[in-house]
């Protein structure tokens, strides 16, 4: 009989030790603490139902009974201080995370993509669409691929360390150059593919200049190349006016003016009306009413002969611009070093 009256002030003391704690405590960790050391499994109260077998059967279920309550009473409390602790924390968000709903937006910065290669697309596109597929190679090349087989005679001043940067002179071995234009990449094609031959030739090219307002060390040419049978310089004419035209979005004027290059014979620099006065003299044509955008010509049948492709059976046209000249005769950029700056007040313009 002690046992079950001690048993009993046992339940009783734990009940208003446990809501004591309960109704002191500020925060969800700590009656989350307090309901573990209480009421989980292995709890205070855990220990003391566990004494239940050590007293008289009959006596059991009063001492149950009593335990039962208390640990519903003690549920309960923890559940209400819960709900008043979730209510003052949400009263405290509520208070320090006002939003101002009124508050203009931050607009997000988006990236453009570069003025060149926005230019580059743009040039290939067009050339797409009349069937020239675009070809890439090696930046770094031999002085095979970059002079001899495009008829550059061995003194000819291109090949001047002036003019050219080469990654191994004075060294064994053939002179290995970074490429000036991408011709070298239509010779590869023309050792590697048959007649007839469609392609365009976009890529970075390297020539050792002094960097001014018009000219820097690297820079972005697209040529291109036609091989087929009977080919006419009124084709190339064709296609480079059309190609103008889609270019500037609108038809201009162009003249063909004679011009010389090792690997094309005749050749011929391509004029066209200037874009900005349509002809009659302004800054950007320097007065002269024409602007100069690119070079071409037929192909010299000594460079298909060299690689054996029988000038008797195959002719054909080619063409070489500069991407950023024509970027900036576009959009009236007055100086390339514009392009390499990386300066987002000029990029985001574009
Ligand atoms: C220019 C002139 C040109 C070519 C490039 C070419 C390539 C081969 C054979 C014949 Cl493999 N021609 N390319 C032809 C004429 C002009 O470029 O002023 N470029 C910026």
């Amino acid at each position: 009989m002690t046992q079950v009256i001690e048993l009993e002030q046992q339940l009783i003391e734990f009940e208003r030790t446990a809501s004591k704690s309960l109704a002191d405590a500020n925060a969800h960790a700590q009656i989350e603490a307090i309901r573990q050391e209480f009421l989980g499994q292995k709890g205070a109260l855990t220990g003391i139902l566990r004494a239940l077998s050590q007293i008289e059967k009959e006596d059991r279920p009063r001492i149950g009974q009593l335990a039962n309550k208390v640990k519903e009473n003690l549920e309960a409390l923890y559940l209400e201080r819960k709900t008043f602790l979730d209510q003052q924390e949400l009263e405290r968000k509520l208070q320090t995370e006002k939003i101002d709903v009124t508050l203009p937006g931050r607009a997000k910065k988006l990236g453009h993509i570069h003025p060149l290669t926005q230019t580059l697309n743009e040039i290939e596109q067009i050339f797409l669409s009349m069937g020239f597929t675009p070809m890439l190679g090696p930046e770094v090349e031999t002085e095979y691929y970059n002079f001899d087989a495009l008829n550059f005679p061995p003194d000819h001043p291109s090949r001047d360390e002036q003019d050219t940067f080469y990654t191994n002179i004075d060294r064994a071995g053939p002179a290995v150059v970074l490429r000036c234009h991408t011709s070298s990449v239509q010779v590869r094609t023309m050792e590697t593919c048959a007649p007839p031959i469609r392609a365009i030739f976009p890529g970075r090219v390297y020539r050792n200049e002094e960097i001014n307002a018009r000219k820097f060390p690297m820079f972005h040419q697209v040529e291109g190349l036609l091989v087929d049978r009977d080919v006419t310089f009124g084709q190339l004419k064709g296609t480079l006016n059309h190609f103008i035209r889609l270019y500037f979005g609108k038809p201009l004027k162009t003249r063909f003016r004679p011009d010389f290059f090792p690997f094309t014979e005749p050749s011929a620099e391509l004029d066209s009306e200037c874009p900005f006065c349509n002809g009659s003299g302004c800054r950007t044509c320097g007065n002269k009413g024409w602007l100069e955008l690119l070079g071409c010509g037929t192909v010299d049948p000594n460079v298909l002969k060299g690689l054996n492709i029988d000038p008797e059976i195959w002719n054909g046209f080619a063409f070489g611009m500069g991407v950023e000249r024509l970027a900036m005769l576009k959009y009236g950029v007055t100086d390339i070093r514009h392009f390499y700056n990386n300066d987002v007040r000029f990029l985001e313009q574009f």
